[in-house]
């Protein structure tokens, strides 16, 4: 009884602070009385998804929803009971708004802890975050101006024109020894770094291809005013060429080996790129980086087949590109990076990221499912089913087979002959995502941390790549409770997490302002440039930055641009949010 009217007072403040002669109503949700204990996507909802909040500390009792316009109450609702979040044992309550499915602006108000940021309801909710996302590349562009048309306040001189670049004595053949001058101009930046890695352009392309292939109508016409815009290719095709093109420099072509990364000897000063002027080198040939070449390359020419009249011999170079990396990587098939070792045979030492693989067999599945695709020679055909993964690996730079898994599923009709490989495929998608949903619900319900191995370095992209796996087993079951997970976790990096950021930089009520990427702190603009996701909550710390809020999992994030390992970003975390967002986008149509 007491409970009831425990309720019943609550409902009557939140309709009091509401309405539009309350006086004693606080400040809207943009004032300073913004809730940091309400937890929510700072972006919005479709009308028809599940919506919820969470709120931290002390609350019970009710919430209500509030328009944004017109100041209305909305919705009253009740708090469910409080669980403890399982990394730091803080009781949170649930509000659960999924009703409300009327398109407009809206915050919730709790009582005694005042407004959360406002949000949208609509049918095209992330239209803006999905194209902003995918934008984010044409900054990271090397070798280019970028011009105040596209770029806006972020306009910036070009930086690395890479026309002369050193061949390391690592990397030293007869045809090319050390110190010949190569020309690998173009791709993106990696990170909050200037140098340019194959292995990670791999995944990074990798993603945003089978995104294209995936939806490839709705990209067709996702248009993100960059340069290229009113040509005939897609955006995201534009974008992935600009760093397909630098990647097809990084091969020899006396050998078909690829150089594992284009790099200063060093990390260099948070300066804008083109105060930067070190001496570049392309250092070593790598098996996982030669494999991970071939896999994008022989993707590439599939998806560039269609595109022959504006891109004469595009698809034809790819494919050659794509044999003659795998031949490399058959005849070499254990070169691993290994920056320590290197650095003790040859000069210069070279101390930047090494993105050093040990394990090279899911990369050559990887490749040898794009070549058996695009080619279905069954010498691939072979080669894949000998190495095919025994487990499902969430995707990460070092770990690419589920990418070779995504493909075949993509392609399932070339499978035709293989019902067993098939099915064991669809078996084990199937059976890691239920997995994941069956975890004890994280407090902010979520698949994402559903244990502590999620809060890795760059563990946003650990929330992106499974919200890609919910779309996948969505694709091939149609059953909503995977689009429902996919949006949970889109809900996190938005928002409902214990950091209470959105994780994207420009988006959202609070979001990073201080990424660790140098244009950002070194421009002299006050926001950082907008469209990046970064790294997110890691428990590692490994930069020990002396900011960090506490030690526990789900809350090691600090936005301080010191804080590489939590607040940098980088573009194979970027891509599978342009997976996400898109998708989610492309699937409400
Ligand atoms: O594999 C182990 C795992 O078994 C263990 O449970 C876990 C616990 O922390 O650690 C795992 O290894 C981590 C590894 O990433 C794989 O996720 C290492 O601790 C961690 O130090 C390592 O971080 C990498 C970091 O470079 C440092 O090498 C990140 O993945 C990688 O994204 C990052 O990449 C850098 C580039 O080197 C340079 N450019 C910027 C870029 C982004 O920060
Ligand atoms: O800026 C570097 C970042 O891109 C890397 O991810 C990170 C880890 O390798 O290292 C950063 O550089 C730091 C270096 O490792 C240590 N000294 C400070 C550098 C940042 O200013």
């Amino acid at each position: 009884m007491k409970q009831r009217l425990f309720i019943l007072l609550c409902i009557g403040i939140c309709l009091l602070f509401s309405s539009k002669s309350g006086s004693a109503r606080p400040e809207g949700p943009a004032s300073d009385s913004t809730s940091p204990d309400i937890r929510l996507n700072q972006i919005g909802f479709y009308p028809s998804q599940h919506k919820l909040a969470v709120v931290e500390k002390r609350a019970s009792g009710s919430f209500c929803v509030i328009n944004h316009r017109t100041e209305d109450t909305i919705l009253t609702g009740t708090l469910s009971n409080p669980t403890p979040d399982i990394y730091s044992g803080k009781m949170n309550a649930i509000a659960d708004f999924s009703t409300l499915n009327k398109p407009g602006a809206y915050y919730l108000y709790v009582p005694s802890l005042g407004n959360s940021a406002v949000f949208s309801i609509s049918d095209k909710v992330y239209q803006a975050l999905g194209k902003g996302v995918l934008k984010a590349y044409y900054f990271l562009r090397c070798s280019a101006p970028l011009s105040p048309g596209f770029a806006g306040k972020w306009a910036r001189a070009e930086g690395h024109p890479d026309t002369v670049v050193y061949v390391h004595s690592s990397a030293a053949s007869v045809r090319r020894p050390t110190g010949t001058v190569i020309s690998s101009p173009g791709g993106w930046y990696d990170a909050g770094d200037y140098n340019k890695y194959i292995v990670n352009s791999g995944i990074t392309l990798g993603t945003l291809l089978s995104a294209y292939e995936d939806f490839t109508g709705y990209f067709d016409t996702l248009s993100t005013h960059i340069p290229e815009s009113n040509n005939r290719l897609p955006d995201i095709l534009d974008e992935a060429l600009w760093n397909l093109r630098w990647m097809l420099t990084m091969q020899d072509p006396n050998d078909g080996g690829v150089y594992h990364k284009l790099t200063d000897s060093a990390f260099d000063k948070m300066e804008m790129p083109d105060q930067d002027h070190p001496r570049r080198f392309v250092v070593m040939k790598s098996t996982a980086a030669t494999l991970d070449f071939a896999a994008v390359m022989a993707q590439s020419a599939r998806i560039f087949r269609s595109f022959t009249r504006q891109l004469p011999g595009l698809s034809d170079s790819c494919l050659q590109a794509a044999n003659s990396a795998w031949q490399w990587a058959v005849a070499h098939p254990d070169v691993l990076y290994d920056q320590q070792q290197m650095n003790q045979r040859f000069t210069p030492v070279i101390t930047t990221g090494a993105y050093g693989d040990r394990h090279v067999k899911d990369e050559k599945y990887w490749a040898a499912v794009e070549l058996f695709i695009t080619t279905g020679d069954r010498k691939y055909q072979q080669s894949l089913r000998l190495i095919l993964p025994q487990t499902f690996t969430l995707p990460s730079w070092g770990q690419v087979g589920t990418l070779g898994d995504y493909t075949l599923l993509r392609f399932r009709k070339k499978l035709k002959g293989d019902k067993t490989l098939l099915a064991r495929i669809q078996k084990r998608l199937i059976m890691s995502a239920n997995r994941l949903l069956d975890h004890p619900d994280a407090a902010y319900q979520t698949v994402m941390g559903g244990t502590a191995h999620d809060f890795i370095w760059g563990s946003n992209a650990v929330a992106a790549n499974q919200g890609i796996l919910m779309i996948q087993a969505y694709l091939l079951t149609r059953d909503k409770k995977y689009l429902k997970a996919a949006r949970g976790n889109l809900d996190y990096l938005l928002g409902r997490n214990a950091t209470g950021y959105c994780f994207v930089t420009g988006f959202g009520s609070k979001s990073p302002m201080h990424p660790h990427h140098r244009p950002s702190v070194a421009d002299g603009i006050k926001e950082p440039v907008p469209g990046l996701l970064v790294g997110g909550p890691n428990a590692g710390q490994q930069d020990h930055c002396p900011t960090y809020p506490s030690r526990i999992a789900d809350e090691s994030y600090t936005d301080d641009d010191r804080a590489y390992a939590c607040n940098e970003i980088a573009i194979n975390w970027n891509a599978p949010m342009v997976y996400l967002v898109n998708a989610l986008e492309a699937l409400s149509l």
